[in-house]
């Protein structure tokens, strides 16, 4: 695999994304609403609005693989996720499909399925329980990918992201806390392992108190390296920090579910 296009190139995860990938693969091809701040001379870059299938089919011309972290990335006003994540989503994979782009790495979140309570071990097997709007569209995101890698034969992996960042930042993240370094493993199972036809994978460290089971991202040889436990003093000590949430603390996707509550708190353990 050589031409590839990181799109929310100039988002968190993607600046990371963009340096621990550009030493395999060289060629790789940045885009985004924006340019980075910081874009180097040796950063191709094409600028395109997802929500604008014209411009979205001009970024994938010529490319093989897609990793797509573009879009809108927490909880926001329909309309805006509609745009960037429902619409964004969809002009991405049809313009793939238009492109002949052979995979696509679709950036999905650990909030489709944030609504189930934290004592549950979730496989990629388990009905969708989005905590937000945001949260919906990736849910979404994950159906359309199953639907163009069915019916055109894109191969595409999912990944339900938990937290991307150098060290798990509360109780919440050290069940779901993803090191750099191992999220640009599992991208790269998704653009080259030969087996991948589609498939649902947790963007997830080696975590002791994972609440997920991520077998299939193992059975395709993902070895993660980070250990959230390793840091577990300090992310107990920002946690003590933080107002109790009696609903956020008892389900997966934390603030996203209390964010707006107004549902049924007698669910929620005391
Ligand atoms: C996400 O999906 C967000 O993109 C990120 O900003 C964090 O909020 C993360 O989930 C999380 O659950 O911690």
């Amino acid at each position: 695999m050589k031409r590839v296009l990181l799109t929310g190139a100039a988002g968190d995860i993607g600046g990371r994304l963009r340096k621990l990938l550009k030493p395999v693969y060289p060629e790789l091809r940045l885009s985004d609403i924006k340019k980075p701040a910081d874009l180097g001379n040796d950063e191709p870059f094409i600028a395109a609005d997802l929500a604008r299938i014209e411009e979205v089919e001009k970024a994938v011309e010529d490319i093989e693989g897609i990793i797509h972290l573009g879009g809108f990335s927490v909880e926001g006003p329909w309309e805006t996720i509609l745009q960037a994540n429902i619409v964004g989503c969809y002009n991405l994979f049809e313009a793939a499909r238009r492109k002949g782009v052979e995979r696509v790495v679709f950036a999905s979140s650990n909030h489709a399925v944030g609504f189930y309570p934290r004592h549950h071990h979730i496989g990629v097997d388990v009905t969708v329980r989005p905590d937000s709007r945001y949260g919906v569209s990736k849910a979404f995101g994950e159906a359309l990918g199953s639907l163009y890698a069915d019916k055109h034969g894109l191969r595409v992996l999912c990944l339900r992201i938990g937290n991307v960042g150098d060290r798990p930042l509360d109780k919440r993240r050290l069940s779901i806390w993803i090191s750099p370094e191992d999220i640009a493993q599992l991208v790269r199972i998704g653009l080259e392992h030969p087996d991948l036809r589609y498939e649902i994978f947790y963007g997830a460290s080696n975590n002791e108190r994972t609440w997920w089971d991520n077998h299939r991202a193992y059975a395709y040889g993902y070895r993660p390296t980070g250990r959230a436990e390793d840091y577990r003093e300090e992310a107990m000590a920002a946690q003590a920090k933080l107002p109790p949430d009696p609903v956020g603390d008892f389900f997966q996707g934390g603030t996203f579910c209390s964010a707006e509550f107004d549902g049924d708190a007698s669910r929620v353990w005391k």
